[in-house]
């Protein structure tokens, strides 16, 4: 549902009781919560509602993030948090009373995130923050982590999911998506053999694409690794392959063209150089030696979130034309083919 300004402003007021000048600026980058920037006289915030399709429980998601904060001050890490806001009623979400739930974060301001990197120096800053990020949360116990969307980054349930799409899906997007299902089921025996590695759990950000690093406005140096939403215990894989997926492609996720899509090798090196320069001293040997094949998983399983969406009519990526998350899930696949050559 579409908010006018003046519902907008009634939800910035439960923040800031006394706010009249606001301004909003929809923020679209992210795929599931819907996101403006807000401008109340001379300072910015940003103003998120989120999809409790998706995130069933925000409170757990506030809670982990509050830990996080705390644990990384207590750690001295040296880049910017992202503390929450509290509300008049000191709670860090603000229910509506057709439960929808808001929260408000700072902006940093002399910030940008880019859709893409443009070189690899780029690609290596930003592996490495993300890298970093990781290792300054290596003390936190997974354990007091709480898990915010069960199995998220496990590819036998993934699967599980895309082999339900497959049973329900109708004709139509069945044919339109054959060679698609086909690429994806011949991935298989790769994934039953990923399955078999004994991988720590960690404290993983779980969305590591570039979208997710604030640069400084000279496009050079990372101010803050944002969206916190998915933090929770993972694998380090899916953290690198997460930067590998988004920061070696030369082309945009929902891109149609696949002719512009490209598996930019020498991205790939400089992702893997940065992030071993922050985190790589706590990796054990199975991490190290199956970084490009979790980052190819990582692909994969993303082509297959896409495709399972795409075969249900779309009921979890947000999309704005008909077929993207089928444009989405071949553009995952090329990138996968590619890095297997
Ligand atoms: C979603 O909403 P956004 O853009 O932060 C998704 C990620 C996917 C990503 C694909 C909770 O993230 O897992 O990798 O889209 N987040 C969730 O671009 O499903
Ligand atoms: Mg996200």
């Amino acid at each position: 549902m579409k908010l006018t300004e003046k519902q907008l402003i009634d939800i910035v007021k439960n923040f800031f009781p006394d706010a009249k000048d606001c301004s909003f600026t929809p923020l679209t980058s992210g795929h599931i919560n819907e996101t403006f920037r807000v401008d109340i006289e001379n300072e910015s915030y940003v103003l998120q509602r989120l999809n409790t399709t998706v995130f069933p429980n925000p409170n757990a998601i506030m809670r982990n993030a509050l830990k996080v904060v705390t644990h990384l001050k207590s750690e001295k890490y040296p880049h910017q948090t992202l503390q929450a806001l509290v509300t008049k009623d000191n709670t860090f979400l603000y229910q509506t009373s057709t439960s929808d739930y808001w929260r408000m974060m700072p902006f940093f301001p002399n910030t940008i995130t880019l859709e893409n990197t443009e070189n690899t120096e780029q690609a290596y800053t930003a592996a490495a923050a993300f890298g970093e990020f990781l290792q300054y949360l290596d003390d936190l116990p997974a354990a007091e982590i709480e898990i915010i969307i069960p199995n998220f980054h496990n590819a036998t349930f993934r699967k599980s999911q895309f082999d339900t799409a497959l049973i329900n899906a109708n004709e139509s997007r069945l044919t339109q998506a054959k060679n698609e299902i086909l690429d994806i089921k011949n991935a298989f025996p790769f994934l039953a053999r990923m399955s078999k590695l004994e991988l720590p759990s960690r404290v993983t950000h779980n969305d590591t694409k570039i979208s997710n690093i604030l640069f400084a406005e000279d496009k050079k140096k990372a101010v803050a690794v944002i969206d916190w939403d998915t933090i929770m215990p993972g694998t380090i894989l899916s953290d690198f392959g997460d930067c590998v997926r988004t920061f070696c492609t030369s082309a945009a996720e929902d891109e149609k063209d696949l002719s512009k899509v490209k598996f930019r090798e020498e991205y790939y090196a400089a992702v893997e150089k940065g992030f071993l320069s922050t985190v790589g001293k706590l990796l054990t040997d199975v991490e190290k030696d199956n970084l490009r094949d979790g980052a190819r998983q990582v692909i994969l399983v993303q082509a297959m979130r896409f495709l399972t969406d795409y075969l249900e009519e779309d009921i979890y990526y947000k999309v704005s034309r008909e077929g993207q998350n089928l444009d989405r899930a071949r553009n995952q696949l090329e990138l996968f083919q590619q890095m297997d050559k």
